[in-house]
């Protein structure tokens, strides 16, 4: 027998997104009980690649037996998750530990708006969260055109995130919360961060927000010296403005129009001489 929450779910009444393990029929005592929530309980995203929506997956032992628990997610339609397994070890103490995790629920370019949803899974109960893909924002004449696109780059470190860099938060007092992208190669450069342009765009303006908070001031710990390059069609990385001796945390490049599908952020120092770290770059034409 499966709980199935969905229709609870749909009606907007599981505030708390719980799923109670049933007691193993052929088992002389019951399995310990684990809760699973989940946050939001409803997710929205945008069609663009690098603009993912982020879940919150918390598992609680709320028996009287440590145990281990194995949650599976399943995303359906064209979903993509950074992770389809949540494991961990579910000690029952008391007041009761929850584990969290997060997940990525990413959105595949040109997916279609619509209704889709993640199903969670945890012994034999099921949990659904709904996920609404909403058309991505349009971009007009002097919007960012690097908001949400595609990145890569020579490396990320293990605790930042890739598209932290393109996801339109340029404040570095958010630096921990993954909105921004960090190298993973330790006072090793050149590094570069990439960003593919939906079409090909003419482009004149780049804007860098490099690592400049109170607690770690661009002088000491933001990018110092850059190449801005651009690619277009199947040719080379071509740079097209250079920056060195930074100490700032935001800085505007300008160069002559030139047609990019793709913008280059060729990092050749960092300030301390650790990492390069950038908040966001941003990518306008005239
Ligand atoms: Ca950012």
């Amino acid at each position: 027998m499966t709980i199935r929450w969905q229709s609870a779910v749909a009606l907007g009444t599981a505030v708390a997104a719980t799923v109670i393990a049933l007691p193993q029929a052929t088992s002389s005592r019951p399995r310990a009980d684990v809760q699973v929530s989940v946050q939001p309980e409803r997710l929205n995203v945008v069609g663009l690649p690098c603009l993912p929506g982020n879940l919150t997956l918390t598992m609680t032992n709320t028996g009287s037996e440590d145990r281990y628990a194995d949650l599976t997610l399943d995303p359906r339609g064209p979903l993509q998750l950074s992770r389809t397994l949540f494991s961990s070890w579910l000690p029952a103490v008391d007041p009761d530990q929850p584990v969290s995790a997060p997940v990525e629920v990413r959105v595949p370019r040109d997916t279609r708006p619509g209704d889709h949803s993640v199903d969670l899974e945890v012994d034999r109960s099921r949990l659904t969260v709904p996920v609404t893909v909403n058309p991505p924002p349009p971009k007009d004449p002097g919007s960012n055109v690097a908001l949400g696109e595609q990145a890569t780059a020579s490396s990320t470190h293990g605790n930042f995130a890739l598209c932290g860099a393109v996801d339109g938060d340029h404040d570095s007092e958010h630096w921990d919360t993954l909105t921004g992208w960090n190298d993973g190669t330790r006072a090793v450069f050149p590094d570069n961060y990439d960003v593919t342009l939906a079409t090909p765009t003419t482009i004149d303006r780049v804007e860098l927000y490099t690592l400049d908070s109170v607690r770690y001031p661009a002088a000491t710990n933001g990018l110092r010296d850059w190449d801005v390059q651009v690619r277009s069609g199947s040719g080379d990385w071509r740079t097209v403005a250079e920056v060195r001796g930074n100490t700032l945390g935001h800085v505007t490049s300008t160069f002559d129009p030139v047609q990019a599908d793709a913008v280059r952020i060729l990092c050749l120092a960092g300030n301390g001489n650790t990492y390069s770290r950038i908040v966001e770059v941003e990518v306008y034409g005239s």
